[in-house]
């Protein structure tokens, strides 16, 4: 069995935090799983600089696929994203200040991408490991979708397939009355998620 190449990304801390789960996760991974070899890359959390250092990293690497990997905080579950929408607007600054207001993310793009993962099936195999998740409808209009509607739209038509799975805070960052997960847990997810590809 020729071995497939999975590119993997997770995020600096941002907003004021120390830590991203998303990263940490990650860095937790074997370098083998379920076929893949893999890629692990850490992201700036800024638009537009985030999404040109993946598309040059995976330009480099041809991987067969890309999974994005990012804090939702207040999430109570791991949640494969359906779709990227062609908008950036942020209510806070991201990690170099910048703010926008209902901007395109590429002018004259599309208005969405749907991802070219089976966020279905990764859904149902995190819950099948015994882990919270389901399937989100929305990545949000902050960098996170900034990186998944960029990607999308760099290897549209191509074999390359992309998707995102939010993942939400940790225990130790310390948030009373939000929800968390472990973060073996989310590691453990992002596992049976790679499986299911
Ligand atoms: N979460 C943010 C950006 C970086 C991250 O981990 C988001 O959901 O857009």
């Amino acid at each position: 069995m020729t071995q497939k190449t999975l590119l993997i990304t997770g995020f600096d801390p941002f907003g004021g935090e120390t830590v991203n789960p998303s990263r940490e996760a990650i860095k937790l991974l074997p370098d083998t799983v379920g076929g893949y070899r893999l890629h692990k890359l850490e992201i700036p959390v800024e638009f537009g600089r985030g999404a040109e250092i993946a598309i040059g990293a995976a330009e480099e690497l041809s991987p067969d696929a890309i999974l994005c990997v990012g804090l939702a905080g207040g999430r109570q579950a791991m949640t494969p994203e359906v779709l990227a929408v062609n908008i950036r607007d942020a209510g806070s600054p991201d990690n170099a200040g910048y703010k926008p207001s209902f901007e395109p993310v590429v002018p004259g793009g599309r208005e969405a991408y749907f991802t070219t993962l089976p966020a279905r099936e990764m859904t149902a195999a995190i819950s099948a490991a015994g882990l919270p998740a389901s399937l989100s409808f929305s990545a949000g209009v902050y960098v996170c979708n900034d990186l998944l509607y960029s990607l999308l739209h760099r290897f549209a038509g191509t074999e390359v397939r992309v998707g995102f799975i939010h993942v939400p805070f940790i225990p130790e960052q310390g948030k009373k009355g939000k929800p968390s997960m472990p973060l073996n847990d989310i590691a453990k997810g992002l596992a049976a998620a790679i499986e299911a590809l």
